[in-house]
């Protein structure tokens, strides 16, 4: 399988109860390496820029609302399969779905306050990863 990178956000529910360690601690257990990542706080416009294919969604608002309220940690991780591999990290969108020994079992308070974004497919990390790092700040 091919070396990939994917976008990943460690959400404010998360960086406010001093996850990051343990939630980067999952990554690098599942063989993917973090070859960038910052701490930040995204403006509502900022969020919602980002969040823009979900602006139909009833929980757009919210969603938005909830990422612009505290710092988010973004990262780059990178391993073979790194897209489909975080996802299954990551464990299902809500929490009482997710597997066991997955980040949102373990972390996640609700299906919006759910500690973690990973990119869904190449495409997507693409932008997603360009949305937040410069050629600059990705080392090879
Ligand atoms: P994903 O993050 O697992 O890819 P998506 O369906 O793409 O899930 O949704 C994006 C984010 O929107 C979720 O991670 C979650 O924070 C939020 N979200 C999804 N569904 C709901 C909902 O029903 N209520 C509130 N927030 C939601």
């Amino acid at each position: 399988m091919a070396i990939e990178r994917t976008l990943s956000i460690i959400k404010p529910d998360a960086t406010r109860r001093n996850l990051t360690g343990k939630i980067n601690a999952k990554f690098e257990e599942a063989g993917l390496r973090i070859v960038a990542q910052k701490r930040i706080k995204l403006s509502l416009e900022q969020a919602g820029k980002f969040y823009e294919v979900h602006k139909e969604r009833p929980f757009y608002g919210e969603l938005c609302e909830f990422m612009a309220s505290e710092p988010v940690v973004v990262q780059v991780l990178e391993g073979e399969g790194a897209i489909a591999k975080n996802r299954e990290v990551m464990g299902a969108t809500n929490p009482a779905q997710a597997a066991d020994g997955t980040i949102r079992k373990e972390f996640a308070l609700s299906v919006g306050e759910n500690s973690v974004h990973g990119s869904d497919a190449p495409e997507t990390a693409a932008v997603e990863i360009a949305f937040f790092f410069s050629g600059l700040e990705l080392v090879g």
